[in-house]
């Protein structure tokens, strides 16, 4: 049994995009599991944008990560030894592991992974957090439905691709925007109507007015700032916005002001609701069974973008908050 941990812990509050020395990598003492216990060995470790906000002295759904604290996060892992009744060692298990090697877990908060179901990896993905918040935004929020036409910002990351992916599936028009050529490639692949890179189309209100000739139904929001201020004239009447996330804002350090477009909701019976995927646990295993459905059937694409190494996590994660990965960020901490 291994007898050291490695961890990566918060070292610095980061001030704008957060760069390699916020973060620390220490090795400590793995105890025994005692009874009761599991040990887990992290397999792929999710490097997500709202641990931008964990990263920041303020408190919101969750307290903020201490210095010296590990950092959060979802992981998929394989059980190495068990003293706990409802685990045997090489079960597959998804939870909140933080930033680390091992695990040791009383089993709480952990959900079993079906490895034959598809890869691993999918349990932090497309059939997991990130393709959750997908699902939910799209049906729960947006109660998308066939025929209608939608948009969808930061388009080929992790939610955004995977929205988009649904919006298809329901029999809608689809059209997004991304940070690349090559991204906005794979957005075709994956069935987008339409598609553009909004750092070298810099005309939004045009371009989008383009991709969404019907206007938009359906605004999937997981940016914000000036790319919102150009959807929301295009709203149809009684258009619905989920505000799934603002990641043009995360790094900034003053709130930027922009346009004054809360009259266009008057006009257009705008519905605007933000959401927290955490607020639909109770209906995860009902949107999982369909999620898998899709995947099975191939209508649903797993993309990943796989860092290898944990000390390469902060690596991972900064260059996600910049662009760099497509579809879901992972870090391989180990091998099964
Ligand atoms: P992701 O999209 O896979 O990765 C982040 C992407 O954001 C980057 O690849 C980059 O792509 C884009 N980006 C970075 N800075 C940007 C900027 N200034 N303007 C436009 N795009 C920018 O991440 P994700 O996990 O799927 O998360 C997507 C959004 O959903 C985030 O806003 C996140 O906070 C939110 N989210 C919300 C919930 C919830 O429960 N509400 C849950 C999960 C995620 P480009 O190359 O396109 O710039
Ligand atoms: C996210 C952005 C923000 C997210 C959660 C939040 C799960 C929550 C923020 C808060 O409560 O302050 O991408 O993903």
């Amino acid at each position: 049994m291994p007898t050291m941990n490695r961890q990566i812990t918060l070292a610095a509050r980061p001030k704008g995009i957060p760069s390699s020395t916020d973060f620390r990598l220490v090795e400590s003492e793995l105890p025994d599991a005692k009874q009761g216990h599991l040990l887990i060995r992290t397999l792929f470790l999710s490097v997500d944008p709202y641990m931008r906000g964990r990263m920041r002295d303020q408190a919101s759904y969750a307290a903020p990560v201490g210095l010296g604290d590990l950092m959060p996060g979802g992981a998929v892992g394989v059980v190495e030894q068990s003293r706990h009744p409802g685990f045997a060692a090489g079960d597959i298990v998804e939870g909140m592991f933080g930033w680390q090697a091992y695990m040791l877990s009383q089993g709480e908060g952990l959900r079993k992974v079906d490895p034959a179901l598809a890869p691993v990896s999918t349990a932090l993905g497309v059939l997991g957090m990130t393709g959750l918040t997908a699902y939910f935004g799209m049906l729960d929020i947006a109660k998308t439905e066939a025929g209608e036409s939608v948009y969808i910002s930061g388009a080929a990351g992790a939610v955004g691709s995977v929205a988009g992916q649904i919006g298809k599936i329901l029999g809608c028009h689809v059209a997004g925007s991304a940070g690349s050529e090559e991204k906005v490639q794979l957005l075709k692949e994956l069935g987008f109507d339409d598609a553009f890179n909004y750092k070298s189309e810099k005309d939004y209100a045009a371009r989008i007015r383009s991709a969404c000739p019907q206007g938009i139904d359906v605004y999937f929001d997981n940016v914000g700032g000036t790319m919102t201020d150009a959807v929301v004239p295009q709203m149809n009447l009684r258009g619905r916005i989920a505000v799934c996330g603002q990641i043009s804002q995360y790094n900034l350090e003053q709130p930027e002001t922009g346009p004054r477009w809360l009259f266009h909701t008057i006009v257009k019976r705008l519905r605007i609701e933000g959401f927290l995927v955490f607020d639909f646990a109770a209906e995860i295993p009902r949107a999982l069974e369909q999620m898998a459905v899709w995947y099975r059937e191939d209508r649903l694409r797993a993309e990943e973008t796989i860092t290898d190494g944990l000390e390469n996590a902060p690596e991972a994660f900064i260059g996600m908050l910049q662009g760099n990965n497509i579809g879901k960020q992972l870090v391989r901490v180990s091998e099964l």
